[in-house]
């Protein structure tokens, strides 16, 4: 057995998805409450952002008990009932594990600190700092209380690196996960997962900010393969990705290849940073999309050929909504948001829908920089300022890049706080919420859409097995790929811009049937017109 290729994951933030307690901030009884419409969305399976005990300072990812629920999104007695009304609607749950580091108010860092030996050995500790730099800006290392020692956090200060050299700490990861598994969870989002393995003596390095001195490190496998074997790697259908921003497609299929025995599959976010100028988040450009089409070409081929697996995804609670990225959404959000759906699940791999996706969500244009909680956010605001940026420009750059876009709370309907809470929201909601939400939409474009393609996924086995051969590569504006599958074949036109275009239709197409497309099409003659952001699906003729 291996993992059921037909299936579709939805990621929930659940800070943001649904408040039934009134405090402002999502719950999982109000997931609960949710169901029938993931239901009728037809996911098979939902992301959960973490829950656990932690005190936010990034939102979550900072754990102080991997294996409680913390109280402001309800019990342990709330998350039973979410697995067991998801099995009840053919729902299973992922689940968000963040095992390359702890909050420093984790207990484990707290007997550290208090001087215990034991779990001073849980910790990367050194005596002279080196140059890395944090993912969320300035040094990587900050001074371990008053020892003269500093500790690595590559992440926020508050998120200190977990020593996997030190098998017991390996040990407390497993249990967590064994945990987990037991409650009856059926897959696992492993957060920057590979850049758990470090090397023994850490060592300067100047480029890139310190990264390859401990991305993708031969030993990141050794230790996935532990983790494997001693959890999730008894039910080979369990659906385990690794997130891992800016790993290459040679690791990927290391990753992922099924012999392997590490993970089922892996994020990589090399096609959401071609709006980076010179590759820096915090910079503002226009997509580049030929370096997109080169990106998608080269991963679908070298995964395909590879034997690997991809997690394919626009959105997730790290990024812009894609929408405002690549789209002209003023005049074509419909159309735009049902392109790039097809896209990627007509692709080979395993699609992830971010909430309010479906329903074509937008960034949510906040007025000022007070509107904004992200810790990330923050950090980059007053490095922009320091910069010599003002405050106008830095905020500019902000509105267009902060993570908080895609964490505003999810826009049920056109009442107060969008339908998401009777409180007041710990994220301001989108302005656009009494156009853009559920109520509407679902009788609107976008949302029966993303109904279709999860059906044809599950109909076409050519959508959820077959191979992916790059088509017309020099295209300038359309995005195609081919997929085969004993014999069939699938052609997939995407046109990335406003402007119709003429393509010919290869013989072979000529006639066949249309699985899918945003405009209506009458038949197949051997030429199309492309139009706004078409998408376009034909079978070959049998
Ligand atoms: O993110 C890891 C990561 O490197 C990026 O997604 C990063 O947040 C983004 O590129 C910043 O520009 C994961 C989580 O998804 C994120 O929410 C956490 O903050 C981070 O790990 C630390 O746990």
């Amino acid at each position: 057995m291996a993992i059921d290729k037909g299936k579709v994951v939805y990621q929930i933030y659940p800070k943001s998805y649904k408040d039934t307690s009134g405090n402002g901030i999502g719950d999982l009884a109000g997931i609960i409450e949710k169901i029938p419409y993931l239901k009728e969305l037809g996911v098979d399976m939902v992301w959960l952002n973490p829950f656990y005990p932690s005190p936010q300072r990034d939102n979550g990812y900072d754990i102080t008990d991997y294996t409680a629920v913390n109280p402001v999104f309800g019990t342990m007695a709330d998350f039973e009932d979410l697995i067991a009304c998801g099995q009840a609607n053919g729902i299973e749950f992922m689940l968000d594990m963040v095992l390359n580091h702890c909050s420093t108010d984790h207990e484990w860092f707290q007997k550290a600190l208090a001087g215990d030996k034991y779990y001073q050995d849980f910790f990367i500790l050194r005596d002279q700092p080196t140059d890395w730099q944090s993912k969320f800006g300035g040094s990587a290392w900050a001074p371990f209380g008053d020892s003269g020692k500093y500790y690595l956090h590559l992440f926020d200060v508050s998120q200190a690196d977990l020593n996997w050299r030190n098998p017991n700490v390996r040990k407390e990861l497993f249990k967590v996960v064994n945990f987990w598994r037991d409650k009856g969870v059926k897959g696992f989002r492993f957060d920057v997962i590979n850049l758990i393995g470090k090397d023994e003596q850490l060592q300067d390095c100047p480029i890139n900010d310190g990264k390859p001195a401990y991305t993708d490190k031969p030993i990141t496998h050794d230790y996935l393969k532990m983790l494997n074997n001693a959890s999730f790697g008894q039910d080979d259908s369990f659906m385990t990705v690794g997130e891992m921003s800016a790993t290459t497609i040679e690791n990927c299929i290391l990753y992922t290849a099924p012999e392997r025995e590490e993970l089922a599959m892996a994020f990589n976010f090399h096609h959401l940073k071609v709006d980076y100028k010179d590759g820096q988040k915090w910079t503002l450009m226009d997509f580049d999309f030929p370096t997109l089409r080169d990106l998608f070409h080269a991963w679908g081929e070298g995964i395909s050929q590879g034997n690997g697996w991809n997690a394919l995804f626009y959105n997730n609670h790290d990024q812009p909504r894609v929408l405002n990225r690549f789209i002209d959404v003023e005049h074509f959000r419909n159309e735009g948001a049902t392109m790039l759906a097809a896209s990627i699940h007509l692709s080979r791999g395993t699609p992830y829908i971010y909430m309010g996706e479906e329903i074509g969500m937008l960034d949510p244009e906040y007025d000022t920089m007070s509107d904004y909680v992200d810790v990330e956010s923050w950090n980059a605001y007053h490095s922009l300022l320091e910069e010599g940026k003002t405050p106008e420009q830095a905020f500019g750059i902000v509105k267009a890049k902060s993570r908080d876009n895609s964490r505003v709370p999810m826009q049920w309907d056109a009442s107060q706080n969008a339908g998401f809470s009777k409180g007041e929201p710990w994220l301001k909601v989108a302005k656009s919420y009494r156009e853009i939400n559920v109520e509407t939409e679902k009788n609107g474009k976008i949302f029966p859409f993303y109904q279709k393609l999860i059906k044809l996924r599950k109909e076409w086995p050519i959508i959820a097995e077959g191979d992916y051969k790059a088509y017309l590569r020099d295209s300038q504006s359309v995005y195609a790929f081919e997929r085969h599958f004993e014999g069939q074949k699938l052609l997939v036109l995407n046109n990335f811009y406003a402007q119709t275009l003429t393509l010919d239709i290869p013989t072979s197409y000529q006639g066949g049937q249309v699985l899918i497309s945003n405009y209506e099409i009458e038949k197949m003659g051997d030429k199309v017109d492309l139009k706004a952001y078409q998408t376009l699906a034909i079978l070959s003729k049998p």
